[in-house]
């Protein structure tokens, strides 16, 4: 039996100059994960307890269960002092740590704190999803945007926190993946699911075909491709979707899937944020071997520009994420430009120049 405290200590030895601030740092997402989910895990409690906005037995104020996970990862992120700064899906700005302990700090973290918030009341799965950089910043100055602003090829480490039928935490540091259920009678995340690798074909697609009159072409077309009748290729595939990115990503992740978020004539740019759903996410899916773009191009590649930009994702096993971007390629070209907007048409070009060669 192996702790995640144990595992992160072991693996330090894989970073050479390793000082041990990288592995407080994971450390701390692990202690304020277990906090999140234990309230998380009273929220049916809610009837008996008080509503959010309400006075609870303590006198205290209820908060709602995302202001209750951003402000704990956010205090717990500053008390270690690795960490300069953090942009947050429940924050428009970002939290700069301006004391003389966390201005030295190497490190700066994206993070949704609880997604999937429609699920919420219903106890259906939910996560935490982060990714952690390097500052670019003078260390020893306040971190400033451009910190966090970097491409998701520059993350050192992401992971996801899935609190379902049982919690478990995912990361990757770049060498691999590694999931650890939380043994809730002894409050410790036990390695379960060493070195995680998702299957190159799946027969599941997720995607909220709710939309399906604003979806591009392609999409339409594929979804049509994964309903046709094909015993060679486990045709037609199953249609799961959670409406928890988390949750659907992980189930992707161990069977084999594909889950696609696309932009759409509505929304162009799609829903998901690149920062701090999208980017951790492609980082997880490339290194259990699969793989995430936005249609057209690696999601790890774009450049950001604000710190709550949208992108569409195609993430998953990677036959079935290619097979769709085939089909955005032939029928959807003209969603490139509007859902890539650092990318030109130069790009596809040499994109499709590749793939023939
Ligand atoms: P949230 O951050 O407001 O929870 O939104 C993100 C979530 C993802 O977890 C999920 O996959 C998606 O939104 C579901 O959106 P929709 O209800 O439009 O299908
Ligand atoms: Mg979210």
């Amino acid at each position: 039996m192996k702790t995640l405290v144990e595992f992160i200590n072991e693996r330090q030895a894989d970073f050479p100059y390793a000082t041990g601030e990288f592995t407080r740092l994971l450390n701390d997402i692990g202690i304020a994960s277990k906090i999140v989910n234990r309230e998380i895990n009273k929220a049916g409690l809610v009837d008996i307890l008080g509503y959010e906005g309400s006075t609870n037995i303590q006198g205290e104020r209820q908060k709602k269960l995302d202001v209750f996970a951003n402000e704990h990862f956010i205090k717990a992120l500053q008390h270690g002092g690795q960490v300069a700064a953090i942009a947050s899906e429940e924050e428009d700005g970002m939290i700069i740590y301006d004391n003389p302990t966390s201005r030295k700090g190497k490190y700066v973290i994206a993070i949704d704190p609880l997604d999937g918030s429609s699920n919420i009341d219903v106890n259906v799965s939910i996560g935490s999803i982060f990714s952690i950089y390097r500052r670019i910043s003078d260390i020893g100055e306040p971190a400033n945007k451009k910190d966090v602003l970097q491409p998701g090829n520059k993350i050192v480490a992401a992971g996801y926190v899935i609190y379902g039928s049982s919690t478990m935490l995912v990361y990757t540091t770049g060498k691999g993946v590694n999931g650890f259920t939380l043994d809730p009678s002894i409050g410790l995340f036990i390695l379960s699911h060493p070195d995680m690798r998702m299957p190159d074909d799946g027969k599941i697609y997720s995607i909220n075909e709710a939309n399906y009159i604003y979806f591009p072409e392609g999409v339409k077309k594929y979804i049509k491709y994964c309903q046709v009748d094909d015993k060679a290729t486990n045709r037609p595939y199953k249609t799961r979707y959670i409406g928890s990115l988390v949750a659907d990503f992980h189930r992707n992740l161990i069977t084999g899937g594909i889950y696609i978020y696309p932009g759409t004539t509505k929304q162009p740019m799609g829903k998901l944020r690149l920062l701090y759903e999208c980017n951790p996410m492609a980082f997880l899916a490339e290194q259990a071997g699969g793989k995430a773009t936005d249609g057209f191009f690696r999601i790890l590649d774009i450049d950001p520009y604000d710190l709550h930009q949208r992108a569409p994702l195609f993430i998953g096993s990677k036959n079935m994420v290619e097979k769709a971007e085939e089909y955005m390629l032939e029928y959807s070209k003209n969603f490139c430009e509007l859902s890539s907007p650092s990318k030109s048409c130069k790009d596809c070009e040499e994109n499709e120049k590749k793939d023939k060669q």
